[in-house]
């Protein structure tokens, strides 16, 4: 047999040639030790820049050896999904819109696994990870082959650029490792770091985390920060800019191809929408419309605090009676916001005033500059 045919025959080509049946846009495979991020991660932690991700610190060991989660496990096949970049930006970041990609690539990746059984004939030990384990998945995707660490910290592949899923599964099967991306292709541009409205990038490649307003609005569990709420201009959830601005996505960003990733109806309409829409939900909406999505993560709670959040930034007249029912939610957290947004509004960020919102802004009940807001008199 000729080299060419033998290695068209290989394990690994079949493996990608599965992976990509599957529906994955990128795939590669890397052999697993110690991590070469693994400084970097340790240093990024000790700044304190992971905020109050816990959760990135209780796997610290696992994250700087990718052989320790899955004893035994010798090669990851780590592979990419787009989750269309080309969408319009909006104030939900691309990749919550639609269904949770945890469920929609884990599901392929078992199914990965299976297939792998069967070809190896016999029981593979692996697991499947999606953003679900103590594992440095943009580092095993370079490793991989898969793209370079962009400035703005996210893994970009010259062929669709960064909006994208990372997935691994891990297995103990001995791979041939395909060869890591070396080349830094960001070059002298800057751009993803002076479009970040929140500065939070410390130097290209470290980002500060608690600065960030993905950390803001999906992470930090209590209120924002009184100096970042502005920032946060009109995103109800994640962003999305210094990803939008980055010259290899302007040029090789990819349509929606995954129906799951569409987005969801709730989701309709402008950031104000959007926003008026979650303040009103209750609990029994929020669990029905937002079941299976990714957006589940920052609770009702975390939700409605960010949507308040916007409304003060550019909210109406026209929003202030959501705002004034938001002050009775029954989390404090929201109430908080809402009141602070009121007074944003009071202030002078009183744009437009439709006849009704002109009366709704002579409610007695409306907080009114410099005083703790009230609540409306019933
Ligand atoms: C924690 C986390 C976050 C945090 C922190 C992000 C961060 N940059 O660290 C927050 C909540 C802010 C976040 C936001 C987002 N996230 Co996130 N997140 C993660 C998670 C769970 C861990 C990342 C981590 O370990 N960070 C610690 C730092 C140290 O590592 P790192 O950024 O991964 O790697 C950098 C360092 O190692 C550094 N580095 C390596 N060697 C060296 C050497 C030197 C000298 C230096 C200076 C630096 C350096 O370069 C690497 C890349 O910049 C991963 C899933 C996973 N398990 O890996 C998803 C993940 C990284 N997130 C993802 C996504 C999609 C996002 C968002 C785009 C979502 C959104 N639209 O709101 C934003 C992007 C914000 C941004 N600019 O990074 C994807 C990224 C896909 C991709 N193509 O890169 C991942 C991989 C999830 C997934 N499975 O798809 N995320
Ligand atoms: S996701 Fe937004 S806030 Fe976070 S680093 Fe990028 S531009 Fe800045
Ligand atoms: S915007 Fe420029 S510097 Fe930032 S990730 Fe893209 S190419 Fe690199």
């Amino acid at each position: 047999m000729t080299t060419a045919i033998a290695e068209a025959l290989s394990l690994e080509n079949s493996v990608k040639a599965q992976a990509y049946g599957l529906g994955f846009d990128l795939v590669g495979i890397t052999s697993l030790g110690p991590m070469e991020a693994a400084d970097a991660f340790d240093s990024w932690i000790e700044s304190g820049y992971a905020g109050e991700m816990d959760y990135l610190l209780r796997g610290a060991a696992k994250r700087r050896d990718s052989s320790l989660p899955v004893p035994g496990a010798t090669s990851a096949i780590v592979v990419g999904l787009n989750y269309g970049g080309r969408e319009p930006s909006g104030p939900v970041a691309r990749y919550a819109r639609g269904d949770d990609y945890h469920d929609v690539m884990t599901a392929r990746l078992d199914e990965l696994h299976r297939w792998l059984e069967l070809e190896a004939l016999r029981p593979v030990r692996g697991k499947a990870y999606v953003d679900t384990g103590p594992i440095l998945e943009r580092d095993l995707a370079r490793g991989a082959g898969l793209g370079w660490f962009g400035k703005n910290t996210n893994l970009i592949n010259p062929r669709i650029g960064s909006f994208f899923f990372i997935g691994v599964l891990l297995v103990d099967v001995d791979l041939a490792p395909d060869a890591p991306f070396e080349a830094d292709r960001c070059g002298s541009c800057t751009r993803c770091l002076d479009a970040c409205p929140t500065d939070a990038f410390v130097e290209p490649r470290v980002l500060d985390a608690t600065k960030c307003i993905s950390y803001l609005t999906i992470e930090a569990k209590g209120a924002i920060p009184p100096e970042q709420r502005e920032k946060i201009g009109g995103l109800v959830y994640g962003c999305d800019i210094c990803q939008d601005v980055c010259p290899w996505n302007v040029r090789f960003s990819q349509d929606i191809r995954e129906e799951p990733f569409r987005r969801r109806d709730i989701l309709d309409g402008d950031a104000r929408a959007v926003a008026r829409r979650i303040l009103s939900m209750d609990d029994d909406s929020f669990r029905r419309d937002f079941k299976g999505s990714p957006m589940k993560r920052a609770k009702r709670r975390g939700l409605a605090r960010n949507a308040a959040t916007v409304l003060g930034n550019i909210g109406t007249a026209n929003d202030v009676a959501t705002l004034v029912a938001a002050l009775d939610d029954p989390e404090p957290l929201v109430a908080e916001h809402a009141a602070w947004a009121l007074e944003r509004i009071r202030n002078g960020r009183v744009i437009e005033l439709s006849p009704r919102a002109s009366h709704q802004a002579r409610d007695p009940g409306l907080p009114s500059a410099g005083r703790p807001p009230r609540r409306p008199h019933v």
